[in-house]
């Protein structure tokens, strides 16, 4: 390592501290100004409550999601056998995404903090599995394969786009070489919430003998009830032989609140790959990145799928598609296009200043994210936004294109 990294002596004042002895006062009055101090740093946040947060991929929990992760705020999912019951929830919510996604009875599941440690343990699996290190990606992919890149020292290879902003199938084999230890297909991408062509990806890794990894954190609780409302989406999941591991998260279309994703694995045996010894806790085996681990959000998402069950996720992904097709109406009302047709409940509204515009919704309160490679907006139909909140939103809208010279 180059000597100036380990230079200790350059930046080395210290922290100067916040607390002091804390706050003055005893009992009621303490916590008082504490929840006082507490609700004025909440105040400066953005709040999924009215609906003013349009460009995120989270949500506002469902309200028992937040009762039941209360309950269970001190258990400790890294130190299982202390806590049976939580893990019996969490091998239950397991095995409720498994049937999600079609998952084989050899599948195992690993419940993760969201859609970056999916992939980041996918990616692990791939690795080891294989001793080789080129991932192929769509040029959609999410950053957290950047991350990937660095931490574990592989290397991207990036699949162009069709013009749908799909991964282009035709390029995948002559990408394929001996170094390849997995290929990546997004269901649910994080700018436009396109779906790559999931079935011929996995037709050509089966028969190659490739890893093949589907990251549906978006789109994971979106498509299957697609499906059975009649929209015209690929398969994308373990109904497919050549799809070795599914990234999915509860805490965006899952309704749940976050921390709280899933690695879906073909086969349990390949979880091996990532196992160490954990020779000073109750179980023998620890596999995963993280070792102490809140049951909270699993308590949280395992009640949410209870509660809703697949009826009620099909009503919240049908209730999110038709306020997407209100919202495209009324873009188009006022003159605005979209980078394309939407494939869920993801609307790219093309602007020549999406970042002008953005900072303008942002002083009038409001919250949308820029791409601006792709010179957009990113709206995002999430389950609290209704048609109300869209007849509100749209004036400003149209106002904040206008006085940026959009519109
Ligand atoms: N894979 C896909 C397809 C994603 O869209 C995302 C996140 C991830 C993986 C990573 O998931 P985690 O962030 O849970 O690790 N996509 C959103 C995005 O980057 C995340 C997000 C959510 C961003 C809420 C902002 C926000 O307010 O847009």
């Amino acid at each position: 390592m180059e000597k100036e990294y380990l230079d200790r002596k350059a930046n080395s004042s210290t922290t100067k501290h916040l607390f002091g002895s804390g706050l003055l006062g005893k009992g009621d009055k303490k916590r008082n100004d504490l929840l006082k101090e507490l609700n004025s740093f909440k105040k400066r946040d953005y709040s999924f409550s009215n609906g003013h947060i349009l460009g995120s991929m989270c949500t506002q929990p469902h309200p028992i999601a937040k009762e039941a992760y209360i309950s269970f705020l001190e258990t400790n999912l890294g130190d299982p056998e202390l806590f049976p019951g939580t893990k019996q929830i969490e091998s239950n919510l397991i095995q409720f995404i498994k049937e999600l996604l079609h998952a084989p009875t050899t599948a195992t599941g690993q419940i993760v903090s969201g859609g970056t440690e999916g992939n980041i343990t996918a990616m692990w699996i791939a690795k080891k599995l294989t001793g080789k290190k080129e991932i192929i990606i769509p040029d959609s992919a999410h950053f957290s394969f950047q991350k990937i890149a660095s931490l574990m020292d592989m290397k991207l290879v990036a699949i162009p786009m069709t013009k749908e902003y799909t991964l282009d199938i035709t390029k995948i084999k002559e990408k394929i070489t001996k170094n390849t230890a997995a290929v990546v297909g997004i269901a649910g991408s994080t700018e436009l919430g396109t779906i790559d062509p999931i079935p011929e990806l996995s037709d050509i890794c089966y028969d190659e003998n490739i890893f093949c990894h589907v990251d549906a954190a978006f789109g994971g609780y979106i498509i299957p009830f697609l499906k059975e409302l009649n929209y015209d989406v690929p398969e994308f999941d373990f109904k497919l032989d050549g799809v070795s591991t599914i990234s999915i998260d509860a805490h965006k279309m899952g309704y749940s609140a976050i921390p709280l994703g899933a690695l879906i694995i073909r086969d349990g045996k390949w979880f091996d790959q990532i196992s160490v010894d954990s020779p000073y806790i109750s179980v023998k085996k620890h596999a995963g990145i993280l070792g102490t681990r809140s049951g909270g959000p699993v308590a949280g998402a395992y009640a949410v799928a209870r509660y809703l069950g697949m009826d009620g996720y099909k009503k919240v992904v049908e209730n999110c598609m038709n306020t997407t097709k209100y919202a495209e109406e009324k873009l188009d009302e006022i003159g605005l296009d979209l980078v394309i047709k939407p494939t869920m409940n993801v609307l790219g509204v093309k602007l020549s200043k999406p970042e002008k515009v953005a900072k303008k919704l942002s002083e009038y309160g409001w919250r949308v994210n820029t791409m601006n490679h792709l010179s957009c907006i990113r709206i995002v139909l999430m389950p609290q936004i209704t048609k109300k909140i869209i007849d509100e939103f749209i004036p400003i809208f149209k106002k904040s294109c206008e006085e940026v010279g959009e519109l």
